[in-house]
């Protein structure tokens, strides 16, 4: 059976349980991470040596980045389908996997540490407003693609929905103002209704 690593407060564990929801693949999660601990064991670190969450070993193969993760679970188990087999659309699809890692999610990161893991007394409020500022440029880029458009990638749900999902699910909940995103909004609305979803939407921004 699919073995997951990873604690489900952690978005890019959310990534790979909600993949595997999607995909009604039977998998065990085992708790790592954060006040879990197990990230910095001699057998962890032979599984991840970057010491992160998620890891997961299916059938003997072990592996971590959780954007690989998810293209490898849908390629395995919805190819043509959830990974499609045209050239063009996986890239589009990547593109927005990789616009997730690298711009939309770096971005929160301050707010989100200093707002919900950081005391209030301790929190550096130019922190907060600068990763904020940085979010709002990259919500802006978001909403005007989902003008139009049902889920990221088009009319067929994806990966893509999936792993920007997670981000939108903590930009959305963060206890600070945001501009109105009203595409965003009704994007995310619609991927909470889908059952593979439940568990990782339902899940508060802690
Ligand atoms: N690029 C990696 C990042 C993994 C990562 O930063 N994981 C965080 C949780 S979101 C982590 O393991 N933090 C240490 C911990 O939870 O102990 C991926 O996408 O898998």
């Amino acid at each position: 059976m699919l073995r997951i690593w990873g604690r489900i407060t952690s978005v890019n564990v959310q990534k790979v349980v909600w993949t595997a929801d999607e995909l009604g693949i039977a998998y065990e999660r085992l708790e790592a991470g954060g006040a879990f601990g197990v990230v910095a064991t001699p057998e962890y670190k032979r599984m991840n040596p970057n010491s992160l969450v998620p890891v997961i070993e299916d059938d003997g193969f072990v592996l971590w980045e959780s954007n690989a993760i998810v293209r490898y679970l849908a390629a395995r188990h919805s190819p043509g389908v959830l990974w499609p087999d045209d050239l063009r659309r996986r890239a589009d699809i990547d593109r927005w996997m990789d616009w997730q890692a690298t711009t939309f999610t770096p971005a929160m990161r301050d707010a989100f540490w200093q707002l919900v893991r950081v005391a209030p007394e301790k929190r550096d409020t130019a922190a907060v407003e600068t990763s904020r500022v940085a979010s709002e440029k990259a919500a802006a880029v978001l909403e005007a693609h989902l003008a139009g458009r049902e889920f990221v990638a088009g009319s067929a749900f994806s990966p893509a929905d999936i792993v920007l999902g997670c981000a939108a699910h903590r930009w959305l909940n963060l206890p600070l103002a945001r501009e109105p995103r009203p595409e965003m909004q009704r994007w995310y609305a619609a991927l909470r209704t889908r059952p593979g979803a439940r568990q990782v939407l339902s899940t508060p921004v802690a």
